[in-house]
């Protein structure tokens, strides 16, 4: 009798041609696929993408099934649950004889330690295959790095969109340039009108699973209903659509906008739908651009799109796997503040803080400026320790995987890698977010006062954070104007400064 092997398919690899998959053998393979509390809970992930994880791996599993695969599927609430990827994987191996696992490379280091040693614990041989949902492997990036004094995506990206041949005219960009961001970060109108992401109605599948997540994660951050993300590739495919026909056309101008109450804007929100494997990166840009050469959506937007994906997408993952498992520690600015309690409640007066916290709960999202900018910012500004808001990132996002989430909070928002990923911190006042908002203009603080209990914390926050950094950050040529300021403002200002700092920070703990 021909052996099985045992295909394991984690919660994020749903691709039909995922590489362990693509060598499978479909009449006498079997696929295992299980729910288990110990991926559900190595930190208390969010309601909604426990939710929406547990139900698109149960509606994959089917379509393997109506593909001609065997589907050993075992859900969180079987009572022989072994509560482990490496339990369940001992558990399928016992029952169907297999001698063999095969499993694509996992996105998280601390599951590829594991696996790595899973051929002696299990007995059986393990094969570990890449991951080529990328456009760069492991070692490409490597190479690419070696040797650079400083890793910066930009030059990254323009190798990307070669290869991927994206955007291209022979070997030159389209549009004459590689990047269209000075065309770009215009502070949205109030009026603006702005289309919402698609929404899908939970179906009998997603509706189980919302009783399960209900039962057995009640106590986990964030709102479980309404819940509206698609749970199966087609549904999917008609969010990237949607986002192609009416958001694309104005992602660029309005990229780094705020404003309350519009929680999208123009973004994808496609980012959770990609990383699990519903959507293909390379596919959405590839759309993208079309909707570029067809004259549906302007260079500026198309650019600035594929940018995020094949550049800043490819080059956090690069820089993950180049620096783990050491990068997970950094913390350039020895801070060891607790994350402040309204992290998870979003009850603050800071309005900027307020509503991209309380987004978060309630949909698994911020986009990009409110992480950076909003919630990043402060927790930097404020000395939060980095593991601590690490930790906070990785539970709440709906598109949380560590491979992206950490060099995003570690490297680019906290600055705690020393500039390995940023040639600066992404530190700013007031003024900034009201620029790009208008959360100001609805906030019980001041953003024009600098000092005093009614002024916008964030300003003095900044100038604390950039006086007691100065040994760290003092040559940093980049910093050179703000650092020009503080040493022109008399030592009367520069103490009012520190003083509201710390008088608002002594509140905050
Ligand atoms: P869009 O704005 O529509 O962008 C399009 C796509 O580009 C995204 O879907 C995503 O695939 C990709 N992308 C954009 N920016 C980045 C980036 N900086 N790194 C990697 N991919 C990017 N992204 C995650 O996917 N998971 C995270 O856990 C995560 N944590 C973050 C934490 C912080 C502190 C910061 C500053 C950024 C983080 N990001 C993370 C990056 C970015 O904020 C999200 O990818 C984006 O907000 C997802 O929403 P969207 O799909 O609407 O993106
Ligand atoms: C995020 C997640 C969750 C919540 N649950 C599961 C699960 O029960 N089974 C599974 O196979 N995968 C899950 N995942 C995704 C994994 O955590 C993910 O594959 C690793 O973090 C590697 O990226
Ligand atoms: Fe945020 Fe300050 Fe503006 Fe209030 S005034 S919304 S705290 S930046």
């Amino acid at each position: 009798m021909t052996q099985s092997n045992l295909i394991l398919v984690l919660g994020d690899q749903l691709t039909p041609a995922i590489s362990s998959l693509a060598q499978a053998d479909a009449s006498t393979d079997i696929v295992v696929m299980a729910e288990v509390v110990e991926e559900a809970t190595y930190v208390r992930h969010h309601k909604k993408k426990i939710t929406f994880l547990f139900s698109a791996m149960r509606h994959f599993a089917l379509e393997l099934e109506n593909a001609g695969w065997r589907v050993a599927y075992t859900r969180l609430d079987d009572p022989n649950n072994a509560g482990s990827l490496e339990g369940e994987v001992a558990r399928r191996l016992a029952r169907h004889k297999s001698k063999k696992v095969v499993v694509t490379e996992p996105g998280e280091w601390r599951l590829l330690n594991a696996m790595q040693n899973w051929s002696r614990s299990l007995g059986c041989q393990v094969d570990i295959l890449s991951d080529d949902r990328f456009i760069a492997s492991h070692s490409e990036f490597a190479g690419w790095a070696s040797g650079r004094k400083q890793l910066r995506m930009e030059y990254f990206y323009r190798d990307m969109r070669k290869k991927a041949r994206l955007l291209m005219h022979g070997d030159k960009p389209v549009g004459g340039k590689w990047n269209f961001d000075s065309e770009n970060r215009k502070p949205a109108a109030d009026d603006l009108s702005i289309p919402e992401p698609l929404r899908f109605e939970p179906d009998g599948v997603t509706q189980d699973v919302m009783r399960l997540v209900q039962k057995n994660f009640a106590e986990h951050f964030g709102d479980l209903e309404p819940f509206w993300f698609a749970v199966t590739r087609t549904d999917a495919e008609t969010a990237r659509d949607h986002f192609i026909t009416e958001c694309l056309p104005s992602f660029g101008d309005y990229q780094d906008a705020m404003l309350v109450g519009c929680r999208f804007l123009y973004h994808s929100v496609l980012s959770h739908y990609i990383h699990c494997g519903l959507l293909d990166p390379l596919d959405v840009c590839q759309r993208a651009a079309a909707a570029y050469e067809n004259g549906e959506a302007p260079i500026n937007a198309v650019e600035g799109f594929v940018r995020q994906i094949i550049g800043w997408r490819e080059f956090i993952r690069g820089i993950y796997w180049l620096k783990m498992p050491s990068y997970a520690d950094p913390n350039f600015f020895q801070t060891e503040r607790k994350l402040p309690a309204f992290y998870w409640t979003g009850e603050t007066d800071m309005r900027c803080l307020a509503e991209a916290i309380t987004q978060t709960k309630e949909e698994a999202y911020a986009h990009h400026i409110q992480r950076l900018m909003v919630t990043g910012n402060f927790a930097m500004l404020a000395g939060v320790s980095p593991t601590e808001i690490h930790e906070w990132y990785l539970a709440v996002y709906a598109d949380a995987y560590e491979w992206v989430e950490l060099p995003n909070v570690i490297g680019m928002s906290q600055f705690a890698d020393g500039g390995l990923l940023g040639s600066k911190p992404y530190a700013a006042s007031g003024s900034y977010i009201n620029k790009m908002s208008n959360y100001c203009s609805h906030c019980s603080y001041d953003v024009k006062q600098k000092t005093g209990d009614e002024a916008c914390p964030f300003n003095a926050l900044y100038w604390d954070f950039l006086a007691r950094n100065q040994d760290q950050l003092g040559q940093n040529a980049r910093l050179r104007n703000p650092y020009a300021t503080w040493r022109r403002m008399s030592e009367d200002k520069r103490q009012t400064y520190r003083d509201s700092a710390a008088a608002f920070l002594s509140k905050l703990s």
